[in-house]
């Protein structure tokens, strides 16, 4: 099966399906009491198939079932410990809810990257029109657009010197024939042979606390509600500490995200030592049972030392109240700021173990290779992506729906005619059944 089928078959909505299926119920008897009750559940909750009368709540996802492994970057999935509690009557298949999770990231990255998927596109098809044969010439045209589109220069020549010589190895010779290589090069860029993994350090049964840093503005604290909102609705505990005790009006930010999702937050009044601030927090959030503590902090430019001291000093008393905590510290990135985000990441690094990235404002962008520049350039894996200002857009990080999202029209119209049409296949490998 060709890449553009696999993304295609994995992310794509099909919406007309979901229609076909929607007219199809309307036609049918109204519903019992039960029935309706049961209809108006969330739409990953499908009546069991016959075949699945049997099976209970152990069937829930659990660690060795195979469809664990394929959503790892996102520990705060039913896959993880905090296990989705199916009622033994709303069962759905592993297979049905990792179909239905995926189409959902792909709508989520298509919607959030529409900027730059355009410009993706659109320049993309222009290379191919004006350079028809695949020769040197092309080579540097795309270097170049590459480059404009924030991917940063060493990435863009490692991605075209493999290019190069994948289209020597293939023998490709019409630039039209390389669209799919292109793309499928882009995530193998991104996934390289390295240890760094996607996946949030958080484990069942601690305190798992979370530090966020960054510049001013990035969205630190919009980043922490959203994630703070994501754990919520998984059934975790959350808490927040109100780290910012510098900026006028930051604490209350925080408390108005707190009682907007329900979760406490932990504050001192504004001016006060922060580190004492988290010290307040770790205690409040141990007696409380909390899973997850997420720590605020103050904006910092990179190169004011005092700041850049001050975060040292925060994560050590979170290091000395819980030991191998921070367990993630999360640096945030606007993705707007392009070349600036990679220099901001460097100065961070060099001051603190930073776990991972929070790359937001992807959605405001239309210069969306950034990601690729950061994971590259910088050996950090970006575990979050900011792709709207609402609480449920932001989204774990994943080299496919990324890619997805930056392609998605090109990769629908450019199925290759052998594969358009075989019917979809869900991950499991089993046909797709349309009447489903
Ligand atoms: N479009 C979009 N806007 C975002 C995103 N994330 C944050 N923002 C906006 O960015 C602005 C700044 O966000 P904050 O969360 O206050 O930033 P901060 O880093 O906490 O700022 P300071 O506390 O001043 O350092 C707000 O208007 C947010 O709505 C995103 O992913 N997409
Ligand atoms: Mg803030």
């Amino acid at each position: 099966m060709s890449f553009f089928k696999r993304l295609r078959d994995k992310f794509s909505q099909e919406p007309k399906e979901r229609d076909d299926f929607q007219e199809d119920l309307e036609e049918l008897e109204p519903l019992d009491d039960e029935e309706q009750r049961r209809e108006e559940e969330p739409p990953s909750r499908h009546e069991p198939t016959p075949e699945r009368d049997e099976p209970q709540a152990h069937e829930a996802p659990s660690h060795d079932m195979p469809a664990q492994k394929e959503v790892k970057h996102d520990p705060i999935s039913p896959s993880s410990e905090w296990e989705m509690d199916f009622d033994d009557d709303d069962l759905i298949s592993i297979e049905e809810f990792e179909e239905i999770e995926s189409q959902k990231l792909g709508a989520k990255f298509r919607d959030g990257l529409e900027k730059s998927r355009h410009n993706f596109q659109e320049q993309l098809n222009n290379l191919i029109a004006r350079y028809r044969k695949v020769d040197e010439e092309f080579f540097e045209a795309l270097e170049e657009m590459l480059i404009q589109a924030d991917v940063g220069f060493t990435t863009v020549m490692d991605l075209v010197d493999e290019l190069r010589m994948e289209a020597k190895r293939r023998n490709i010779q019409e630039t039209e024939d390389l669209r799919e290589v292109i793309v499928e090069k882009i995530v193998e860029i991104y996934r390289q042979d390295d240890d760094q993994s996607e996946a949030m350090n958080l484990e069942y049964g601690r305190l798992n606390i979370i530090l966020m840093v960054g510049v001013n503005g990035v969205g630190k604290t919009t980043s922490i509600a959203k994630l703070a909102h994501r754990y919520e609705s998984e059934d975790k505990k959350v808490m927040l500490a109100a780290g910012d005790t510098f900026r006028a009006g930051a604490i209350e930010q925080l408390q108005v995200w707190g009682d907007r999702i329900g979760v406490e937050v932990v504050s001192q009044k504004e001016g006060s030592d922060p580190a004492a601030v988290m010290y307040d927090a770790i205690n409040a959030a141990k007696n409380k049972g909390a899973d997850v503590l997420i720590c605020d902090t103050a904006g910092r430019l990179q190169n004011k030392q005092n700041l850049m001291n001050e975060l040292e000093k925060v994560k050590r008393v979170i290091g000395r109240a819980v030991p191998d905590a921070p367990h993630e510290v999360l640096l945030c990135l606007d993705a707007t700021t392009g070349q600036n985000a990679i220099s901001q990441a460097k100065a961070f690094k060099d001051v603190t173990d930073v776990t991972g990235i929070v790359l937001t404002k992807l959605d405001g962008t239309a210069k969306g290779g950034i990601v690729l520049a950061i994971r590259n350039e910088m050996q950090i894996p970006v575990k979050y992506v900011g792709l709207g200002e609402k609480l449920d857009d932001l989204t774990p990080f994943d080299p496919e729906s990324y890619v997805y999202g930056l392609f998605a029209d090109m990769i629908e119209q450019n199925v290759p005619e052998e594969d358009k049409d075989q019917p979809k296949e869900v991950e499991s490998g089993e046909q797709y059944d349309e009447t489903r």
